[in-house]
């Protein structure tokens, strides 16, 4: 079994307790609560920025030819902060002066201090998890859609074929650093995806429930 099937098939109960979210099957059927929608559009916006320094990092780190890549992956996640903006606009969502929820927070941490503080081989598996996460469930929502959505554009955005193809290069690129990894490093990508998975589920619940600091 390829190394990305095997980190799946480890982490099938999040990624199906994930896959059945409330808030995945409100935005297929086009009922999710406006508050909650906003809430996900303003958290991810931050999410974003973060994951921007996430893949320089990551770009800083990595081995020739892969550098490039994630270089432009940083920089494409500027238009879609471009991207978040307008959608924002039109919907009438602030995206100015956010306060950053715990679970956004926590989740940009760990991003971050795995990018800077563990192996290459460790980040990347972390952005794998992160776009695979998104490309299965808004697949699931673009499946699912039961009538026109006003979120097309993100729907759109994460289960495209270009989106597609990407994740299936960073599943190619995955398994190929995990065949020169040794056996505990490789141990350490499956934690770091099976806690990927944990804060994806971690973030809709957020963004469905909502979610604030103690004071
Ligand atoms: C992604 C995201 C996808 N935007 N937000 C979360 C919580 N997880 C994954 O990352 P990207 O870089 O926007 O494609």
């Amino acid at each position: 079994m390829s190394f990305h099937n095997e980190l799946l098939s480890r982490a099938r109960p999040v990624w199906d307790a994930m896959l059945a979210h409330p808030f995945l099957k409100a935005t297929a059927e086009v009922r999710v609560p406006r508050e909650a929608f906003s809430t996900w559009m303003q958290q991810d916006y931050l999410y974003v920025a973060q994951a921007i320094r996430f893949f320089s990092v990551l770009a800083a780190k990595a081995p020739g030819s892969l550098s490039t890549e994630l270089a432009a992956g940083a920089s494409a996640l500027q238009s879609e902060l471009r991207l978040f903006e307008s959608m924002a606009a039109a919907q009438g969502v602030s995206v100015e002066n956010l306060r950053i929820t715990p679970a956004c927070h926590a989740y940009a941490q760990f991003m971050l201090a795995t990018a800077y503080g563990a192996s290459f081989e460790e980040g990347f598996t972390l952005l794998y998890g992160a776009e695979k996460a998104y490309f299965d469930s808004w697949s699931f929502v673009r499946r699912n859609l039961t009538a026109v959505s006003p979120w097309q554009a993100f729907i759109d955005k994460w289960s495209d074929d270009s989106f597609r193809r990407w994740v299936e290069w960073l599943e190619a690129t995955l398994d190929a650093l995990a065949a020169a990894a040794s056996p505990s490093l490789r141990e350490k990508m499956a934690q770091i995806f099976l806690l990927t998975g944990q804060y994806e589920m971690l973030f809709w619940n957020m963004a469905l429930h909502g979610e604030s600091w103690p004071a």
